[in-house]
């Protein structure tokens, strides 16, 4: 299955490199939760491509507007761009993200940057990959580490934490970054470009496949009070390597508690 979702994930990419400037972008939530015509037509090849090679599979994506909830059987969890503000502003930081789900165990990731024809994969148990060669988290403590720290735009009530804890990093880390998606900062950390991530709230499409990816590198990954991730609803999101998980947590808890 990982060969089927990894085809079909590397065609939708195509669709974004090859969008012309007519992007269609409207609002949906709010002026920073917006939606392109493209989210929508990458989300639909991918229900196609995926669905075929999967009968019956659930589908829980983005850009549906039903709000059912992620269905317990083998299910996609699908972000058909990852990094839409990205993509508006034309910041070519932007991937295709989907994961497959067993009831509340991921069993296979895959994400995709079009942009530097970067394939992301990881089945459970069996490693993670980037290009076909295999990754590791760093081994860098906080004093070494780049953290990217997710701004949750979408949800104004986690501004203040976020900012909070990305403070508390700065004074104890290399430096921070914030770069717009999700998905793409988990697999830096995964390869060993960054030491870390967090974010204050966020959608299971944006998390599902780079959780898998970062813990088949050799990472950890909970949400930010270290429990165990769940991907039927939104939550907020840890990831590491060993040797800055815990103090990570440790942050995120003062954060939280000032
Ligand atoms: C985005 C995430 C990003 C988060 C944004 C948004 P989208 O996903 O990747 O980390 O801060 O709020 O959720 O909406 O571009 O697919």
């Amino acid at each position: 299955m990982l060969q089927a979702m990894t085809d079909i994930v590397r065609a939708a990419g195509s669709i974004i490199r090859q969008a012309d400037a007519d992007k269609a972008v409207r609002r949906k939530s709010s002026k920073h939760d917006l939606v392109t015509r493209y989210d929508t037509e990458v989300q639909e090849f991918l229900r196609r491509g995926l669905l075929d090679a999967l009968p019956g599979a659930g589908f829980f994506a983005e850009e549906d507007d039903s709000g059912a909830a992620k269905p317990a059987g083998p299910c996609f969890i699908v972000d058909p761009i990852d990094g839409t503000t990205n993509f508006i502003k034309g910041l070519r930081r932007s991937c295709v993200s989907v994961a497959l789900a067993e009831g509340a165990r991921i069993v296979c990731g895959v994400i995709y940057n079009p942009y530097t024809d970067e394939m992301f994969t990881a089945e459970a148990g069996k490693g993670a990959y980037l290009n076909g060669e295999a990754i590791h988290v760093s081994r860098c403590c906080m004093d070494e580490a780049v953290v990217y720290t997710g701004a949750s735009p979408y949800y104004p009530a986690c501004y203040d934490e976020t900012f909070r804890l990305a403070r508390s990093l700065m004074g104890r880390c290399v430096d921070i970054r914030r770069s717009g998606s999700a998905a793409l900062e988990l697999c830096d950390v995964a390869c060993g470009r960054a030491e870390a991530y967090f974010e204050a709230l966020l959608s299971p499409w944006d998390y599902a496949a780079g959780s898998l990816i970062v813990r088949e590198a050799g990472g950890l990954v909970t949400d930010m009070a270290g429990k165990p991730l769940q991907f039927a609803e939104k939550s907020s999101l840890a990831a590491a390597n060993p040797a800055c998980f815990d103090e990570l947590l440790r942050l995120a808890r003062e954060a939280e508690t000032c």
